[in-house]
């Protein structure tokens, strides 16, 4: 069997677990949001804010390389309701894991469900968790041209946080040619300014997230 027909074999078993969770989740009112971005974008950061200020009953789960120093933070800043997943070396959280995880969680007990994806722009992005949403962080620091280089999780997220945007009279960044570049790969695209600094922009996206659980 070539490699090539290994990769889509293992694509195709994630995918069907994938469904399941989505079943689950749905069955249970849980509205699952996969969020990804960069190494130091900003997830967990997002996280906690999310912690302090989003009034409504959710869980998180955190993937990293190695360590629960994420997860740990998350509670620490309130939300008690946070795990962690190691991947050992995965460059991205699979369904089957994701599955797992959400066995130790009282689905019937929250509404929402965050999962901070392992920190990479690339290969999370080609894994369905059995999420409802797919979101993509951005950063300031980061550097404008990151849409146009990795445009595969552009080309699926619904919507995108640029982060740190209290940043942006520091550094050399064109928004407007930022928001064009998601446009360009998703026409309905949302995209939310935030700061986990000042709260910029956070009122917006927990509206949203409202509206898409309506929805779903
Ligand atoms: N100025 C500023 N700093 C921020 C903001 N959000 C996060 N940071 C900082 O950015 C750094 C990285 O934030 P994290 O939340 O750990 O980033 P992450 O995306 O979870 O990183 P990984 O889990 O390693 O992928 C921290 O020092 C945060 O304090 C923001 O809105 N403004
Ligand atoms: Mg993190």
């Amino acid at each position: 069997m070539k490699t090539q027909d290994l990769n889509l074999s293992a694509q195709e078993s994630n995918q069907l677990i994938a469904s399941g969770n989505r079943n689950v989740f749905y069955e249970s009112g849980v509205f699952a949001v996969n969020i990804i971005g960069s190494p130091g974008c900003g997830k967990t950061s997002i996280l906690e804010y999310t912690a302090n200020h989003f009034d409504e009953k959710f869980a998180v789960i955190v993937g990293d390389v190695k360590t629960a120093l994420d997860a740990d933070r998350i509670i620490k800043s309130g939300q008690k309701n946070a795990y962690a997943i190691e991947t050992g070396g995965g460059c991205h959280l699979t369904a089957n894991m994701i599955r797992e995880k959400a066995m130790e969680i009282d689905l019937k007990g929250i509404d929402y469900l965050f999962i901070e994806n392992v920190g990479n722009l690339v290969c999370p992005s080609a894994f369905d968790l059995g999420e409802n949403l797919k979101i993509a962080v951005l950063s300031i620091p980061e550097g404008d041209e990151k849409v146009r280089k990795y445009p595969s999780l552009f080309i699926r997220a619904a919507a995108v946080i640029i982060n740190k945007i209290d940043l942006l009279g520091f550094m050399d960044y064109d928004i407007e040619q930022v928001k064009a570049d998601c446009r360009a790969h998703n026409s309905n695209v949302k995209i939310f300014e935030t700061s986990v600094k000042t709260g910029k922009g956070f009122d917006e996206f927990f509206q949203y997230l409202r509206d898409q659980r309506k929805h779903f």
